[in-house]
């Protein structure tokens, strides 16, 4: 499927840096590239119900990092999936009366003209997995040669005990596995399971339910394994980053990596694993299964400003979890007609320091806040009149669109 349309990227004086990110299974910062091309993984949405502002959030997270890459001189090779078959997705459907796959392609349109409204660069390979299915097979029988399956009444399981890495992806004890894979769309308690954690790679078709073809018979993918062999074929055995929120940490990275390290015999699936902290609002976390969501879609109807919804975002670290009130917007916004009225004013101080500074703060685990507290302090100094370097409007103009996706100038 073709991704959403791409935006133009800047190009700034000098050379980027290359981030130092937080890798969740080892618990320190790491180099986030480790070549001239990077590899990145990207979980991408159930197309039920996009794209709320914690979607957003973390996909902007992950643009952040993309764009901090392209700065550095870095080719950037990016993938992104689309759960679009699977229990939420089909429950859905059936309790709005739409058939599955029309749900699936109205939100992935609503969700991928989103992502161009807030100018998120898009993955160059966009993989839904109603389009991976003979991928997935051929994983499934890949794992099954590794003697790392059985059958459960029709159902395909992969074993946990085939994987020597199993765990240090989340470094979580058996008790939060269990309880994780309960809450998040395992079946740890199912009768005649080896191991709690031993998860579905192939679910035997269901009266009703759509089904694939397969040498298990008739059925759909289990959720990990989508994800498991669509960045192996886009990306190869071992990618840079593989990225989503926290609460993909377990069981879906876990999983993701451990059916990869035995299908490949290599470890580590990922050489960091980036996580997003939770977007919650009116005290819980957002979620299509809780409803208490803001969609983007909405803010921009009502008139927000694509650039406002970005910083109003961006002003968080992406690890941390936090709430939305409804004041970030309207800070947000005032924020950026400052740094518009800056930026229209013709001149102001030197850009290169203001540049140097946001390049720093992105390498230092994408501290975006203090990235755009750089700017701030630019903008005020120029709208104080302080100095009149006439080519730094337009430079700082650039490292904010290139760095932050957010553009400053009128538009033509
Ligand atoms: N399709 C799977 C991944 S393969 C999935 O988790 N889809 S999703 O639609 O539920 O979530 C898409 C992405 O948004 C995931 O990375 C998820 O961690 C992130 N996400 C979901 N809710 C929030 C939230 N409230 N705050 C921040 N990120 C969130
Ligand atoms: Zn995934």
């Amino acid at each position: 499927m073709d991704s959403w349309a791409a935006c133009d990227v800047p190009s700034l004086p000098g050379t980027g840096v290359v981030p130092l990110v937080h890798d969740t299974a080892s618990g320190s910062r790491v180099l986030s590239a480790s070549g001239p091309t990077a590899s990145l993984y990207v979980c991408g949405i159930t197309p039920y119900d996009a794209t709320h502002l914690g979607h957003a959030a973390t996909y902007l997270a992950f643009d952040l990092l993309v764009r901090a890459w392209l700065d550095a001189g870095v080719s950037v090779s990016y993938t992104q999936n689309s759960t679009d078959i699977d229990d939420p997705l089909l429950e859905r459907a059936t309790a709005t009366g739409i058939d599955w796959q029309g749900l699936a392609a109205r939100e992935t349109a609503l969700f991928h003209s989103d992502m161009a409204a807030l100018r998120v660069v898009p993955p160059a390979h966009y993989v839904p997995v109603t389009e991976a299915m003979p991928l997935v097979v051929e994983l499934i029988e890949r794992l099954d040669a590794a003697g790392a399956t059985y059958v459960l009444d029709g159902d395909v399981y992969f074993s946990v005990e085939a994987a020597k890495h199993f765990g240090e992806v989340s470094g979580y004890d058996a008790a939060l596995m269990r309880r994780f894979a309960g809450e998040r769309g395992g079946d740890p308690d199912r009768v005649g399971k080896r191991d709690p954690q031993d998860c579905l790679l192939w679910l035997a078709q269901r009266p009703g339910e759509p089904g694939w073809p397969s040498p298990y018979g008739p059925g759909r993918p289990g959720w990990h394994v989508e994800c498991t062999a669509i960045a192996l074929d886009t990306l190869g055995p071992t990618i840079d980053v593989q990225g989503g929120g926290s609460d993909l940490i377990f069981p879906h990275h876990e999983l993701s990596a451990a059916e990869a390290e035995v299908a490949t015999g290599t470890w580590p699936f990922a050489r960091a694993y980036l996580h997003a902290g939770m977007v919650a609002f009116e005290g819980e976390k957002m979620s299509k299964s809780r409803g208490n969501l803001l969609f983007v879609s909405r803010l921009l109807a009502a008139g927000a400003d694509p650039g406002a919804i970005r910083l109003a975002l961006l002003a968080h670290h992406y690890r941390s979890d936090w709430e939305w009130t409804g004041d970030e917007l309207e800070a947000a916004t005032a924020r950026l007609s400052r740094w518009r009225d800056a930026v229209a004013l013709g001149g102001g101080p030197a850009a290169s320091p203001v540049i140097e500074a946001m390049r720093a703060h992105l390498a230092d685990d994408l501290d975006a806040a203090a990235a755009a507290a750089a700017v701030d302090a630019w903008a005020d100094a120029a709208l104080a009149g302080d100095a009149a370097d006439r080519t730094a409007p337009a430079l700082v103009a650039d490292a904010v669109d290139a760095l932050f996706g957010i553009g400053l100038r009128p538009s033509p």
